[in-house]
């Protein structure tokens, strides 16, 4: 039976994207230029969008169902075209009709900017998520900011990073509404006059604020195949009124300038920092900026149709993503009591139903805690609020503790307030205003369960809960890969495309020599295709029949990128001096911004450049080894990217991971995993059985256990293993520098002489022989081409799990009870 497909109007498309050309742009379509014919196709596209987007409107209307709102600071989209194609099922169409009109879609493709409003692992998982609601016909809205200037383009130069903005918007955004329509205001700063109305009711009034105006812009989340679309709804901030020359005091005019700045500065530009907070109080106005004007929101919405507020969260449930949103606690509480006049107590009680958070990271530099005089004068009213909910949780924690045998109740006081030492701990806020908390994979639930919330979980277990973090087959296969999507649906149908646990019978193909061959050939004509990018933008040459090693995501020490750049460094020495030794040839491939402060990061990114440099051009060991730093990894060339790989390198320190999902990217594709027991290399492991992975390195156990007893010394190993003492020297004898102080901040990370308890926070040395060999098994795997194809091809067939739909479904039954949407079948 042929599946029914949403249908799309190939003709109409056409006649559109000519007419968009010549009314946008008084051209015919031998004249347009790229960048044109992708504006004017994406318009095209988005007439066929708006209809299944009213269409869900309506339906949603209809059958009144609960929606979840994803509040996050970060939405790493990526691009919309292809996706849109891709989820529309009109991809093959439009190429068709693109071609007919002489224009490749890779090419109208590649016209897009990448929206980058996100940093890495937190906003790509937001991107998945709303992928996967809408395409499980779940009523879903993104709530975020339209920040101008997503993640900074990352150029290298003379081997450094260097920052370039990212105007994204700069030719405007074809698929966006703005909705002035929908617009709110928020209020900082200023003062709280307190008074008793004439009813007899306490009023908190919010005075000498300033104020700017929320501008939503929509953007539309399609669903694969449904013809469901959800939104994404971005907030941009306007001066309220352009003030008046001839009705200003001095008071008035100073105030009306400062708040068309706050206005103009307000979503200028994401914080590139990845896992580390800045502290800065624009970064918390951009906190309460997109928080009041989506909590004000979804309450109108609610109100639109239900009178009873009180039963606000039966249709609604707030997911918090990381700490970045916990201020909309006490903004629901604020806008129920001062707007909606409920008590305190029914105000609690809908936000604690409504709220749920999800933390993504343990690194303690991450936790985000404001002082408290900062917090007091931009957010007045809220830390009313705030202190308050402080007040009464520790009386709670005093009444359950005080008396309890060989309980502190000050330690536990000092371990759970959200208002202590002067600082707002904004993960306790959420903790304890929600009726949910959760990790992103199982061994990082776990921790925090152990360790870092220890008291959370012992005071209120019920509210701890694990979802494994997933990714979206449709972006990382369906339109990176199409080579493999085709020959995996010509195997065992396209179920897989909505449904990934289907993958698990490709595993009766895993000793199919004739499969393997195919699955392998893909596999290579993919690194061909990267292989043509790296020449197009590197300018080296790299072998396709080399053992692609790839390393792509964020640059943090504890990622430990320097880990693998050393085993390079190594690996060249050791060519060097056994140059008849046999050694399988080996591409490294290495992507990852470093937040624009951190030195360490950015010195690693010069150090790999170096390197680079040094081994691509030495002829001596004949192109065994190729080093390759890809400029500016953002989602568009990591879908090309994860296609090619054939290691897909997992190797963060463990415990330190929260999950990862480049490696669940990587293994969709056909990647083997060389990685630690950390994040969710534990559970792809488990899938894919251990035989079809490279395992190696210090436990998650075994490095908390250091860290308590003030780690280890790295001294003892550069003293007694040869390798690495070579390897460090040849970070500061000139090997890869000409100056040979440059390096030397890195050999002190690693090795400081004057404070041992500072040296390799991150266990590099302790896991480097491990490591080695880890790679030398790798190479010997690799070198007999049946066992590697068998490999391969298990790692796509086990990682039917690692799907956002899986994870989605699963936050759906046991968190947040949506209702499916049912929609008209075309
Ligand atoms: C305040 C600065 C800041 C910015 C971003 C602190 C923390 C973050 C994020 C929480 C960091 C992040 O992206 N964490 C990653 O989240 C992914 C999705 O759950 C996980 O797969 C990664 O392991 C985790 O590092």
């Amino acid at each position: 039976m042929k599946k029914k497909q949403l249908p799309f109007d190939k003709e109409l498309f056409t006649r559109s994207v000519l007419y968009n050309v010549k009314t946008l742009y008084r051209k015919t379509m031998e004249e347009a230029t790229p960048q044109e014919i992708y504006q004017a196709s994406a318009y095209a596209i988005k007439d066929a969008i708006i209809d299944h987007w009213m269409t869900t409107q309506k339906a949603a209307a209809e059958q009144d169902p609960k929606i979840v709102y994803y509040m996050s600071m970060e939405f790493l989209m990526g691009r919309a075209f292809g996706n849109n194609l891709i989820n529309l099922q009109a991809y093959k169409a439009v190429k068709e009709a693109l071609d007919e009109l002489g224009i490749d879609v890779n090419v109208v493709e590649d016209q897009e900017p990448d929206p980058a409003l996100g940093n890495g692992g937190l906003g790509r998982l937001a991107a998945c998520f709303l992928d996967s609601l809408a395409t499980l016909g779940y009523m879903a809205y993104g709530c975020g900011i339209r920040y101008k200037y997503g993640m900074f383009k990352q150029t290298i130069r003379d081997g450094y990073q260097v920052e370039v903005p990212d105007a994204w918007l700069e030719n405007g955004n074809p698929f966006e509404l703005r909705r002035s329509e929908y617009a709110k205001e928020v209020k900082f700063g200023g003062y709280v006059n307190v008074y008793t109305d004439d009813t007899g009711r306490t009023v908190f009034k919010q005075e000498g604020y300033q104020v700017v105006r929320a501008i939503p812009y929509d953007l539309p989340i399609l669903g694969y195949g449904n013809g469901m679309v959800n939104t994404l709804r971005i907030w941009d901030a306007e001066p309220i009124q352009c003030f008046q020359l001839d009705s200003f005091d001095k008071g008035d005019y100073q105030k009306a300038v400062e708040q068309e700045n706050l206005a103009s500065q307000l979503c200028e530009v994401l914080y590139p920092n990845d896992n580390h907070i800045a502290g800065k109080e624009l970064r918390l106005k951009q906190q309460y900026f997109f928080i009041s004007a989506s909590v004000q929101t979804a309450l109108k919405r609610y109100l639109k149709d239900h009178d009873n507020i009180k039963k606000f969260y039966t249709k609604a449930v707030f997911q918090l993503n990381d700490t970045h949103p916990t201020v909309a606690v006490a903004e629901l509480m604020r806008l129920l009591m001062d707007e909606y006049y409920l008590t305190w107590d029914e105000a609690w009680e809908v936000t604690v139903k409504t709220c749920c958070y999800t933390n993504h990271t343990i690194m303690s530099e991450a936790l985000e805690k404001w002082p408290v005089d900062l917090f007091q004068r931009l957010l007045p009213r809220i830390y009313q609020i705030v202190d308050e909910i402080n007040r009464r949780f520790v009386d709670q924690i005093m009444r359950q503790y005080t008396n309890s045998a060989g309980i502190d109740v000050q330690s536990k006081i000092r371990s759970m307030a959200i208002l202590y030492d002067n600082q707002v701990k904004m993960a306790h806020l959420a903790i304890v205003g929600g009726h949910s908390v959760n990790g992103v994979a199982q061994l990082h639930t776990e921790i925090l369960k152990k360790r870092e919330l220890k008291d959370f979980y012992e005071m209120m277990p019920e509210k701890f809960n694990n979802k494994t973090n997933g990714i979206t087959q449709r972006r990382f296969l369906l339109h990176a890969n199409p080579l493999l999507a085709d020959w995996i649906t010509a195997k065992i149908g396209d179920g897989w495309i909505t449904d990934l646990s289907q993958m698990d019978k490709l595993k009766s193909y895993a000793d199919d020599k004739k499969a393997q061959d195919e699955f392998m050939e893909i596999k290579h004509k993919n690194k061909e295709r990267l292989a043509k990018y790296i020449l197009e933008h590197n300018n080296i040459e790299v072998d396709p029949n080399s053992i692609f090693d790839v390393q792509v995501k964020r640059l943090h020490e504890y990622k430990r990128q320097l880990l693998n750049i050393l085993q390079v460094m190594y690996k060249y020495h050791d060519i060097k001096s056994h140059p008849n030794k046999d050694f399988y040839p080996k591409t490294y491939i290495f992507g990852a911004k470093a937040a624009a402060g951190y030195l360490t990061a950015k010195l690693t990114i010069k150090l790999i450049n170096s390197v680079a440099d040094v081994i691509n051009k030495d002829a001596s060991i004949g192109g065994k080894i190729k080093v390759v730093f890809i400029e500016d990894y953002r989602v568009s060339n990591a879908e090309l990217i994860f296609a090619a790989a054939d290691v897909s390198e997992q190797i963060s320190t463990a415990s330190k991971e929260a999950s990862g999902t480049g490696n669940m990217k990587m293994m969709l594709n056909g990647a083997v995993t060389l990685g630690t027991m950390d994040g969710a290399n534990v559970e792809i492991v488990n899938e894919v059985g251990e035989d079809n992975a490279f395992i190696f390195g210090l436990s998650s156990q075994e490095v908390m256990d250091y860290e308590k007893n003030g780690g280890y010394n790295p001294m003892d190993i550069y003293n007694s293993n040869p390798n690495v003492k070579a390897v460090l020297n040849m970070l500061v004898d000139g090997t890869f520098s000409k100056n040979k102080e440059l390096f030397r901040p890195l050999y002190n990370c690693l090795l400081n002489t004057n404070n041992s308890s500072k040296a390799d926070q991150y266990f590099i040395l302790k896991d480097f022989e491990a490591y080695l060999e880890a790679q030398r098994r790798i190479s010997e795997a690799y070198a007999d081409k049946k066992r590697w194809a068998r490999m391969a091809l298990m790692n796509t067939a086990c990682c039917g799990k690692f799907s956002s739909d899986r994870t989605i479904q699963e936050y759906v039954d046991e968190v947040w009870k949506l209702d499916k949407v049912e929609l008209p079948v075309k």
